[in-house]
């Protein structure tokens, strides 16, 4: 038997950064995750990062490499109509910007820290049961890895004053609440009728920004990992299968929805990886009961269009370190009590500028020539008016108050 102040379930992005944000608050913790670490570590998602990520990434000392090799780009492009429109950032947020830096870089940054500063992150350990959120005495039951072997050694168990579930949108956490009838669960949910098909080439990128783009046959979305590796995404209708898209019409596809007038050309090169992601909007509410608290993608989803989930992650997280640094040694309740409360503020705003974003650039299958004509109009009045525009500007670099 093992013993913790705050039992973590999941490695990713979340259980991370919290881990090591409560080790710089002298809280001890100790991350259970299911995979192995070459696995975590190279789980292509998310790569744009809002100034408040930045901010604290860099105040943890965690900012020397994502400031080497990190871009920071100070605009997007929104391409509809056959012609590109630059929503300039700086000069509609204040002096903003964004930071492109791959979520697997993050990952990796954080593992390496966790473990030169001598943290538990014990892979290969599946958390099976999450016990005792309402006692004082919670337990995590877990399945670590026999030695030599994948995860499937005997049950351990793992005490601790405080669960936090970060374990994803497939994690335990989230149904450990749900079962609880006291939490008082609540969820709000909305699937998308397309979902994305994300590739990975050893190609530069074809743009200085990122190119959002709608065209009647998809929306199209090309981002970049590095001066040489470029990361683009097509939306595909929801049960594509990849078999379907050998390179060449990937490639295809991309150059016909990135199509305008004048100069644009994709440049092509082999592709590295491939893969589907379902479009899907969800949020639960309280993520605290007693002592089992969630965190990032276990408690809310966003489409990637708005490039809202890390940071998002992010964002609860740095609440929850405080909160809890406070509860546990100042023994003041005080926000840990109003920690769902107020990341729900942030997580709402985020679910609407991803949702609208979504609406707007995507083809929906069933929307008639009414629907179609109403997103153009949307997006030319963000291309023409300053006013609309910053909204789409202070979203995307994220609000600091909701
Ligand atoms: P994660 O990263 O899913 O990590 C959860 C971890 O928990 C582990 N786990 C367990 N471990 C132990 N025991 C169990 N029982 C467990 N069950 C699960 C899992 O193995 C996993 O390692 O959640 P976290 O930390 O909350 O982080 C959230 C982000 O990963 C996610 O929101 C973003 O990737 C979303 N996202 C984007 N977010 C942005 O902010 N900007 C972007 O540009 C952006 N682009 C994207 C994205 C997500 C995408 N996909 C693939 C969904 C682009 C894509 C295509
Ligand atoms: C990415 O680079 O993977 C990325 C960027 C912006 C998004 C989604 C994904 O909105």
């Amino acid at each position: 038997m093992t013993r913790t102040e705050v039992a973590i379930i999941g490695a990713g992005p979340a259980g991370l950064l919290l881990s090591h944000l409560l080790h710089q608050r002298g809280i001890d913790s100790v991350v259970l995750e299911a995979r192995s670490r070459e696995y975590v570590e190279h789980r292509q998602r998310a790569g744009m990062l809002e100034q408040g990520t930045v901010d604290v990434l860099r105040a943890s000392g965690l900012g020397d490499r994502m400031d080497r090799v990190g871009l920071v780009h100070h605009g997007i492009e929104l391409r509809f109509d056959r012609r590109g429109h630059r929503i300039d950032f700086p000069s509609l947020t204040g002096g903003k910007s964004v930071m492109v830096y791959a979520q697997t870089e993050i990952v990796k940054d954080l593992v390496a820290r966790r473990l030169a500063d001598g943290g538990a992150v014990l892979f290969e350990s599946e958390a099976v049961a999450l016990e005792g959120a309402e006692s004082d005495t919670p337990l995590v039951r877990f399945r670590p890895a026999a030695a030599g072997e994948g995860a499937g050694g005997p049950e351990q168990e793992l005490r601790c004053d405080v669960i936090v579930a970060c374990d994803g949108y497939h994690g335990i956490g989230r149904p450990t609440l749900a079962a609880l009838p006291a939490a008082g669960l609540r969820m709000w949910a909305r699937d998308y009728p397309f979902a994305w098909l994300g590739v990975l080439a050893d190609v530069a990128p074809s743009c200085d920004e990122l190119i959002y783009a709608r065209h009647e046959r998809g929306f199209a979305l090309h981002s970049m990992r590095s001066p040489s590796v470029s990361r683009l995404y097509l939306q595909v209708p929801p049960d594509a299968d990849l078999a379907d898209w050998p390179d060449e019409r990937i490639w295809d596809e991309l150059e016909a929805r990135f199509e305008v007038d004048g100069d644009f050309k994709l440049g092509r090169g082999p592709i590295t990886e491939k893969s589907i992601t379902p479009m899907r909007s969800f949020v639960c509410s309280p993520m605290r009961h007693g002592r089992l608290f969630l965190a990032g993608d276990a408690a809310h989803i966003v489409p990637p269009t708005g490039a809202k989930g890390l940071n998002l992650a992010v964002s609860d997280v740095t609440l929850l370190a405080t909160a809890l640094t406070r509860w546990l040694r100042g023994g003041d309740p005080s926000g840990v009590d109003n920690y769902s409360q107020a990341a729900l503020r942030r997580i709402w705003r985020a679910e609407h500028f991803s949702y609208l974003m979504t609406r707007m650039l995507h083809v929906d299958p069933a929307a008639d020539a009414f629907d179609h004509q109403l997103a153009l109009a949307q997006l030319r009045y963000i291309a023409s008016s300053a006013a609309a525009a910053a909204t789409i500007a202070e979203n995307y670099v994220g609000l600091t108050s909701v």
